[in-house]
């Protein structure tokens, strides 16, 4: 079945058993206070807009069987995974794997690691872990995708301008066609937000298509 969803730069046609949404680090370390992007000196409220879009698209896609995947930024407890230039960027006191109050900084297994109760994978829903800002870097993503056929990515989570942007591009130029959602998104920068949104709909859809939850949950109904 093919179904095509309202979007710019023109109408995005996918067909759900060869499309995935890939839920991009709603974790509690951007989502809520005491996290990494706390430490960097963000309001992590500004986030909070994208959960309700994500659970629409979440029950959208899991009723029309499509494949969810979510992802989770975060590193090894030893740091063997992130590079001196990343962990030095951060205040002192407060950098990856520096105690806070959710535990150890962008740290895998760390309370502040866990993607929010309010979108919780469900059973038989792939989990990557992510050293990088992309998705696909040093991780299984790419072959998770191949093997299932998928070539259409809804994308959705935060922030906009990094870690969504950062795999929209890495999936562009694997070919994969990426409908970014706009309100499942946020940014603690509300003007990158817009931006980053209008860079991928510009020059007729450079990186790809963005539409929104009310229309693709339309769609998949
Ligand atoms: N997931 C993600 O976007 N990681 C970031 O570090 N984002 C910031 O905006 N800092």
């Amino acid at each position: 079945m093919a179904a095509v969803i309202p979007a710019d730069p023109a109408p995005f046609a996918f067909t759900p058993a060869r499309s995935a949404l890939v839920v991009i680090d709603m974790q509690r370390d951007f989502l809520e206070p005491g996290g990494f992007g706390e430490s960097l000196g963000n309001d992590v409220s500004l986030l909070a807009s994208a959960i309700a879009p994500c659970q629409a698209v979440l029950a959208a896609a899991r009723a029309a069987g499509m494949l969810v995947i979510h992802t989770r930024e975060g590193h090894r407890p030893d740091l063997s995974d992130a590079p001196p230039a990343k962990v030095e960027r951060g205040p002192p006191g407060m950098r990856i794997g520096d105690p806070g109050p959710m535990g150890r900084i962008l740290i895998r297994g760390e309370p502040g690691h866990d993607i929010i109760t309010a979108l919780a994978p469900i059973a038989g829903e792939p989990v990557i872990d992510k050293p990088g800002k992309g998705a696909f870097y040093a991780t299984e993503l790419e072959p998770m995708l191949r093997h299932r056929g998928i070539e259409a990515l809804f994308v959705a989570g935060v922030t906009t301008e990094v870690c969504v942007h950062t795999t929209v591009r890495e999936a562009n130029d694997r070919g994969f066609r990426c409908l970014v959602i706009a309100d499942a998104c946020a940014s603690y920068f509300p003007q990158f937000h817009a931006t980053a949104l209008a860079m991928i709909a510009a020059q007729g859809g450079i990186f790809g298509w963005v539409s929104d939850s009310t229309r693709i949950a339309a769609a998949l109904n």
